[in-house]
């Protein structure tokens, strides 16, 4: 495998990475990542305080660089979930820009700021199957486990996409996405500095922004279903991001399914089909629409190269038919994958099946071997704004509040976020509920805001099975 980033090895000064004002030509980023590199070389972990900024770009390819592992934390995650990641990562320090304001849970930890003025020389060549990242990512139950990711997997689902795309150092991407996730950094970082092109952040998703970095080179455009479904919404009486999204070569849409309607109002008004891929945090990139084939709104494209795809029945047995009809899980092997699962080798193996990777999705598979995903086999995984949720941790945050008795949580359709998060809660004291807001900001203040209820119901009971288990689909509403 050759580096992860060639272009930094004879930097040029062609732009690197523009975050607003922050532009960095390829030499700027090599010597402030070369810098950073010479300060953690003898770190066996950092923690990334990863705000959308250069910074933490820097931050990251610096870690790669040093061959050390990085552990990207959302600036937004509550007390609970911050003290989680950091005691189940054991960082040896934190990357953070100088103007960061850290939370006290990280006061314990030495902090390196990023400066991206800094200068210094990359360090040597790191082993590929050494873990270049360790991302945090929820499960049905329990607090969210930390996701080994190689080199050789980073490299290796980042090529077998520029494979399926097409994708050069002659792309500018255009991005608004967190960096604290893969398809944001791996994809929307790592990936146009492995091609040797541009990424371009918007620091948050705006029609605006959008629009005008389009407009002004931005070549490919990554979002979440949301940020489609939003574009989609302002394409009637916008000519102007209609011309924009019509003059992108690419636009990728993943972490979540882009409803049909959403493709349509998008293609109808610029003329343009949205890519869809398929990947999650322990595979990297699975399957992708090749672009310039047919639209095929629903389906996510064939396996990427290097990726072994198929689809298991219930009972175990392999199921063969290409007939668009018979579902069964997805199940995944190749170099794309992770290592395994920080601290945690019995959740490792039981997400394994042999070498393959069980990913809890279930599909079926077209004629021409394009998967169509068609749910999920576990209903406690809420997707909402692309986001993966478990109900478990939302439902223990809820239990914490003094004025709640019981909960439950379930995710329900919505137009803009593809599931909300709905809390159903039995209060101590029915006379005097605790607010929808006031359940909002704890939940959001332990765990993350992303993870916040948005509506909450009242009940006087859970509907409970004679076990006294919780039967969501007896919901008013549910399922
Ligand atoms: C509101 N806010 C609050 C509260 N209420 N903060 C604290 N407590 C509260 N009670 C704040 C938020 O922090 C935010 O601040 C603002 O209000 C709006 O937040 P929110 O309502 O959450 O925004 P949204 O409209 O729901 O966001 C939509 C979004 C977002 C921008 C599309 O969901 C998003 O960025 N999604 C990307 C998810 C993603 O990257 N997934 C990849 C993982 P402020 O306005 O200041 O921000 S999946 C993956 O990686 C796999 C591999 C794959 O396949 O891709
Ligand atoms: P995460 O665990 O956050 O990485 O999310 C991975 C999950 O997102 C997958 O297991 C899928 O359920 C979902 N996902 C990712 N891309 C797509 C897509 N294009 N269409 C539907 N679901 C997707």
């Amino acid at each position: 495998m050759s580096a992860l980033f060639p272009a930094l090895a004879d930097p040029s000064d062609r732009p690197a990475l523009r975050f607003g004002a922050d532009v960095l030509t390829y030499e700027e980023l090599a010597r402030a990542a070369g810098a950073l590199a010479g300060r953690i070389g003898a770190a066996r972990r950092v923690a990334v305080w990863a705000t959308p900024t250069a910074r933490t770009a820097v931050a990251v390819v610096g870690a790669l660089l040093a061959g050390v592992p990085a552990v990207p934390l959302n600036p937004r995650t509550g007390e609970r979930e911050l003290t989680h990641i950091l005691g189940d990562s054991a960082p040896d320090a934190v990357l953070a820009g100088p103007a960061d304001a850290l939370p006290a849970g990280l006061a314990g930890l030495p902090r390196i700021d990023v400066d991206l003025a800094a200068s210094g020389e990359a360090a040597a060549p790191v082993d590929p199957e050494s873990p270049a990242l360790i991302v945090y990512t929820s499960g049905t139950t329990g607090p969210p486990k930390g996701v080994l990711l190689s080199r050789r997997a980073v490299a290796a689902s980042l090529d077998a996409l520029a494979g399926a795309w097409s994708w050069t150092a002659d792309d500018v991407l255009v991005h608004a996405l967190p960096l604290f996730h893969v398809h944001g950094l791996v994809l929307g970082i790592l990936g146009p500095l492995r091609r040797g092109g541009e990424v371009r952040h918007l620091g948050s998703f705006s029609v605006d922004g959008v629009t005008e970095e389009l407009e002004n080179g931005g070549t490919m455009l990554f979002g979440v279903p949301t940020m489609y479904h939003r574009l989609a919404e302002a394409l009637d009486g916008d000519a102007r991001l209609g011309e924009a999204l019509a003059g992108a070569r690419l636009l990728v849409s993943g972490s979540a399914a882009l409803p049909v309607h959403d493709h349509e109002r998008i293609a109808a008004a610029t003329g343009r089909t949205v890519v869809e891929r398929y990947g999650m945090t322990e595979t990297l990139m699975n399957t992708s629409v090749l672009p310039g084939g047919d639209p095929r709104p629903g389906t996510v494209g064939p396996p990427l190269a290097g990726v072994d795809l198929r689809l298991v029945d219930e009972d175990g047995s392999v199921l063969e038919k290409l007939d668009g009809e018979t579902v069964g899980e997805v199940q995944v092997r190749g170099p794309n994958l992770f290592s395994g699962y920080l601290n945690r080798p019995e959740a490792t193996a039981a997400a394994f099946d042999g070498d393959w990777f069980r990913t809890g999705d279930m599909a079926v598979r077209e004629a021409d071997g394009a998967v169509r995903l068609v749910g999920r086999k576990a209903t406690d995984l809420i997707k909402s704004g692309g986001y993966k949720i478990g109900a478990g941790e939302i439902e223990n945050a809820l239990l914490d509040h003094p004025g709640v008795r019981e909960a439950a949580v379930t995710g329900e359709p919505d137009p803009d976020l593809g599931e909300r998060i709905v809390a159903w809660v039995v209060p101590q004291d029915g006379e005097k509920p605790p607010a929808e807001a006031d359940l909002a900001d704890h939940v959001a203040g332990l765990l993350a805001p992303h993870k916040r209820p948005r509506v909450v119901r009242y009940l006087d009971a859970l509907p409970r099975n004679d076990m006294g288990k919780v039967l969501k689909k007896a919901l008013p509403t549910a399922g």
